[in-house]
């Protein structure tokens, strides 16, 4: 019994470290980037990810070679070693460091992100999350929210590329999270506040939005798009919008 269970224990070390070998090739992995600071943050998930395959191989490994060894030696007893100060302290100085050492190395990239946040201009668009659905809205031609000529887009986020898009995040009912794994942004949306977010996009294309918060029985319906185009085509979008939006249920001439 004691060799099966070391040998489940192999198993899996096992199964993981295939799953790395084998993820990228069969897209398991986050999109590639096309966020300006995707890069940072990969970096920084890589070097997380590698530190707790170390810390999981080693774990699992170790109790892996503890069952095994038991089925050799019936004599010896086990060593207990509840109340060992300074076993209990090396281990927890040990753990506590690497996590300080990971906090510390994130500390840049998040000031850098969080830095620019408030100083990214007015936001381009608000984002409205609302049980089940996200809606866009874009100030019009006027440029100003809450005014008559604002436009709603469900599920579909247009922006232009390589251009700093500042968003606003504000939810209709309950907690909602926005991410987008292209642009490795992830922001709470909470309800009672107006959040602000940016990214920019140096890839056009066509990417996912979902909805990282259970928000309820229809959370699986909060997926939309983010779509990136170009100036050009971001303003002929813009300005076709503002036009059917004014026509709209209007009786023409
Ligand atoms: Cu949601």
């Amino acid at each position: 019994m004691r060799t099966l269970i070391a040998l489940l224990f192999g198993a899996l070390i096992a199964a993981v470290l295939w799953s790395f070998v084998v993820a990228p090739g069969r897209g398991w992995w986050m999109p590639a980037s096309v966020s300006t600071y995707g890069g940072d943050i990969d970096k920084l998930f890589n070097t997380i990810t590698v530190v707790l395959a170390v810390a999981f191989v080693g774990t699992i490994g170790g109790l892996a070679w503890l069952v095994w060894r038991g089925t050799r030696t019936t004599t010896v007893r086990a060593l207990h070693t509840h109340g060992n100060a300074r076993l209990e302290g090396a281990w927890t100085f040990v753990t506590g460091g690497l996590l300080l050492t990971l906090a510390l190395m994130q500390l840049s990239v998040w000031r850098a992100i969080q830095a620019e946040r408030g100083s990214g201009g007015k936001p381009l668009v608000r984002v409205l999350a609302a049980q089940f659905d996200w809606r866009f809205r874009y100030p019009g031609v006027d440029g100003m929210f809450d005014t008559a000529d604002d436009f709603e887009t469900p599920y579909r986020l247009v922006v232009p590329v390589d251009e700093r898009v500042v968003i606003e995040l504000r939810s209709r009912d309950v907690i909602h999270g926005f991410f987008v794994p292209a642009l490795r942004l992830k922001q709470d949306v909470l309800p009672g506040s107006a959040l602000t977010a940016w990214f920019e996009a140096h890839t056009p294309g066509e990417y996912d939005l979902i909805c990282t918060q259970l928000c309820g029985s229809g959370h699986y319906r909060m997926a939309g798009k983010v779509q990136v185009v170009s100036r050009a085509d971001f303003d002929a979008w813009n300005e076709r919008m503002q036009r059917e939006w004014r026509t709209n249920g209007q009786e023409r001439p």
